[in-house]
């Protein structure tokens, strides 16, 4: 090799300071192609996005030929979300350079921090579903397991959101506006994607009826593909997003006949499938394009696959040996036709063979028990778009249905809610019921969720297969959620404990003991406080309200959905500020509300309630009667990068679903682990927040999902009896229906009022409002003692060890995937 050329292959290898500094102007002028004097924080960003990516590349290579030369086991995770957020701190902090790179840049006159604020924040989801897939990325990549991700490359992430005159409005979010150095092209990766057409039945060569389909439209799914780094640098994996591209010879006859200008826009109507990322979380839109999205992505993704495993296999015996696929809720689920399709009809297997290879190698978890959220697509609607997969899904009921007849015995309503479509009014395909039946494992993301839908969705799928679900309770990564985005807290356990918590999260009960020392409690106060005081500026920044920092930050940062129950945190703001007005003299624990969340763009109600708490915060923090102690804030445009700032700084911690109605939450575990008390219902995972952090560590309150149903199902609940006997919540209610919030339009919150009364309150807010009251007093008044909060939140810290993603992939892997930690071999760093 040319020394120079050599001298350069190790340059941009090296790890140091120097060797780091002479890659960033290298790259500054030779890729960016700026000179310093003119260059832009955005500049500088790609600069050294670019020069960080540089020293990924060699171990990606080598983690992939590793896999591939060890024909291991893989995973790969189809997802329609992928939250991850800003890539720059978290691959410097699992390459472990953060420090080298700071000193480079300050060599060159920069900060890092200024840097890292240019890189936007790739947004491809709408809340947890997405974000747990992102923390499941690094997870494998830190367990060292061969694991891929799936989903598409949307153009247009997450909506951004702005208030306007105290309104949601939405904004393109443009994330991929300047390029995005992280991702690799690969224009070679190409898979056609079909859509519409019909099937014709043919007999094949040794006389069998077979089945091809033609006269279809093709896309072709182009991949890009974004390195995953593992913490430590050793193992990188992959994520593989696909955009859609229209076919080249694709409309030649339109060409001919001279119609440019219409092909041109054909294209770009093709091309529109990975445009844009549907903006429903736990909602289905039930949409053409959105199914269309969903098979772009899974089709490609499962041709993929099976190019991968004929690398070294002539036959697919013995793909469930070698591929593990995860279904992420339903959104792919069409993939367990889509294999049956390309078994049975492209590779020539056998349709019994083929369907226990399908069912060996997928799995499913589901995300959620909404009703609205369980997709169903219109029978019709499939038939037109993917008219092969209709028949094949036909194909696969009926023989279930006739295994299971004999079972049902003649119970009708058993064997029609089997049934894989749905026969009341418009027929639907149950992409739940597919997704069940397609896969060996089934998986809830709770303990309560899990015995859920045993009982109620999955009733009569669990009677029929006992084994198949089970519960895997999601997790975080601790390096993105505590290492790198809570730096004072990390330091300090590192500084009592070792680092070893990073990658190996259940370490972190070491700190339990410290929590009756007394300096130690005094620095983490100190840590705490740092983190207040840079989101009390940050929210002085986004919203001109200036909050104390020695107030407790009581925090709410989620989607806004009803079942989430933001209004009864408003709600309770607002009797809050009655009483501090009826009571000047009681010295009151200062607090601050903080609220973060986006609404869906058609969820009227959720918008409304958006609007409601703009209008509450605007006269309570203008309220002079109630000295600054209470002060309310809604962020704009909360993502992930907005939930690194929140989590280390939140005191209290609003978990306040209607019991049964959210599957895990994810931000409960964030905030606990950055040592935020929570306030919340019995639901989803603070259910088991509670077991490990402890009865006396949480402000448990409110209605259980037992007692949520036997309400509901009594039919006796009555709102307006509640209201009646609560002064409180009754003044508060009268006080947003006279327009003491809304002096420009007092008529503006009647939905709300009505759901709550005439509605019959489907969640319960006045059902649990008193009881919730009493807990968010018992918060306060423990707040009074500083000592005792603390040790408190030390707690919660020190007992969050068992929600990592490190102990949730895990469990998928030993007990779902059978998929094995793989060491990449390095054969270039030896070398040099
Ligand atoms: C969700 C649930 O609503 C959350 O409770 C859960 O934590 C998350 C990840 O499992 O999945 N389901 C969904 O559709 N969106 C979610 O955030």
């Amino acid at each position: 090799m040319d020394a120079r050329y050599k001298s350069r292959e190790i340059e941009r290898r090296s790890l140091d300071v120097d060797g780091l500094k002479r890659s960033f102007l290298e790259w500054l002028v030779y890729s960016v192609g700026k000179d310093a004097r003119a260059a832009t924080r955005r500049d500088w960003f790609h600069t050294v996005a670019l020069a960080v990516r540089d020293r990924l590349v060699d171990r990606w290579m080598d983690t992939t030929r590793t896999y591939y030369q060890q024909d291991a086991k893989r995973v790969y995770y189809l997802s329609l979300e992928f939250l991850i957020g800003r890539l720059l701190t978290n691959s410097l902090a699992n390459l472990g350079i953060t420090d080298q790179c700071r000193q480079a840049l300050d060599r060159i006159g920069l900060n890092l921090d200024d840097v890292v604020e240019a890189e936007p924040d790739a947004a491809l989801g709408n809340g947890g579903l997405g974000r747990l897939a992102a923390c499941f990325l690094d997870s494998m990549a830190s367990e060292a397991l061969p694991g891929y991700g799936y989903g598409i490359r949307y153009e247009f992430g997450l909506f951004e959101q702005r208030f306007e005159h105290g309104w949601q409005v939405e904004y393109p979010e443009q994330w991929l506006q300047f390029g995005n150095p992280w991702e690799f092209p690969r224009p070679e990766v190409l898979y056609p994607v079909q859509f519409y057409g019909r099937v014709e039945e043919f007999r094949d060569s040794v006389g069998e009826r077979a089945y091809r389909w033609v006269d279809a439209e093709r896309v072709l799914a182009m991949a890009y593909d974004t390195p995953v780094v593992g913490y430590g640098g050793d193992t990188i994996n992959t994520l593989r997003l696909w955009s859609a591209r229209a076919t080249r010879d694709f409309n030649f006859g339109h060409f001919n006949d001279g119609a440019y200008m219409k092909a041109v826009e054909q294209k770009v109507l093709t091309e529109n499938l990975s445009r844009v990322l549907y903006p429903n979380d736990a909602t289905e839109g039930g949409k053409e394009l959105r199914l269309k999205q969903e098979y772009f992505f899974t089709s490609a993704s499962l041709q993929d696959i099976l190019r991968r495993y004929l690398q070294h296999h002539s036959n697919f015996d013995s793909l469930p040996d070698k591929a593990a696929i995860q279904l992420n809720d339903t959104h792919p689920a069409i993939g367990i036709a889509e294999l049956m399709r390309l078994l049975v009809d492209q590779h020539g297997v056998t349709w019994d063979k083929a369907w226990d290879i399908t069912r060996a190698t997928f799995s499913y978890t589901n995300h959620t028990l909404l009703p609205e959220a369980l997709e169903a697509w219109p029978v019709r609607m499939m038939e037109r778009v993917l008219p092969r997969h209709m028949q094949i899904i036909y194909e696969i009921n009926a023989k279930f249905l006739n295994r299971s007849k004999a079972r049902a015995a003649g119970d009708n309503g058993r064997l029609s809610r089997l049934s894989l479509i749905d026969e009341r009014g418009d027929r639907r395909v149950r992409m739940g019921n597919l997704a069940f039946l397609g896969s060996h494992k089934v998986n809830g993301v709770s303990a309560l969720h899990t015995e859920l839908m045993k009982q109620t969705v999955f009733a009569d799928f669990h009677a029929e297969f006992p084994e198949r679900i089970n519960n895997k309770t999601n997790g975080i990564t601790p390096r993105r959620w505590l290492h790198q985005a809570n730096q004072p807290l990390a330091a300090l356990i590192t500084s009592r404990i070792g680092n070893g918590w990073i990658k190996d999260l259940s370490q972190i009960s070491a700190l339990a003991e410290k929590a009756d020392d007394l300096v130690f409690r005094e620095e983490f106060r100190r840590a705490k406080r740092k983190n207040k005081k840079r989101l009390a500026a940050y929210i002085a920044r986004q919203t001109g309200v200036d909050v104390q920092v020695d107030s407790l930050f009581d925090v709410q940062v989620k989607r806004m959905h009803e079942y989430k129950r933001q209004l009864l945190n408003i709600l309770q703001a607002i009797a809050l500020y009655n009483e501090m007005r009826d009571n000047p003299t009681v010295s009151w624990v200062p607090v601050t509300k903080i609220f973060a969340g986006k609404a869906a763009p058609s969820y009227h109600m959720a918008k409304l309630i958006i609007k409601l708490i703009n209008d509450v915060a605007k006269v309570v923090n203008h309220d002079p009667s109630v000295h600054d102690n209470l002060k309310i804030v809604l962020l704009p445009n909360y993502n992930v990068t907005a939930a690194e700032i929140i989590m280390p700084a939140a005191d209290l911690s609003e978990q306040i679903s209607t019991a049964g109605m959210e599957a895990s939450g994810t931000g409960n575990m964030k905030l606990a682990l950055n040592g935020a008390l929570t306030i919340g219902t019995l639901d989803g995972a603070n259910v088991e927040i509670r077991e490990h952090v402890g009865d006396d560590n949480i402000f448990i309150f409110g209605l259980t999902a037992e007692e949520v149903n036997d309400l509901r199902a009594s039919g006796g609940f009555n709102p307006r009896d509640v209201i009646a006997s609560n002064p409180s919540l009754k003044r508060a209610l009268d006080m947003i229906s006279t327009g003491v919030f809304s002096p420009d339009d007092p008529h503006r919150y009647h939905p709300i009022l009505q759901a709550l009364t005439d509605g019959g309150d489907h969640f319960l807010v006045t059902a649990d409002f008193s009881d919730y009251c009493q807990a968010q007093q018992a918060a306060m008044d423990l707040y009074r003692d500083q000592e005792e909060w603390t040790r408190k939140a030390i707690l919660n810290t020190a007992n969050m060890g068992w929600f990592s993603s490190d102990r949730t992939i895990m469990e998928y892997a030993t007990e779902i995937w059978d998929v094995h930690p793989v060491k990449p071999e390095h054969p270039a760093e030896t070398e040099t």
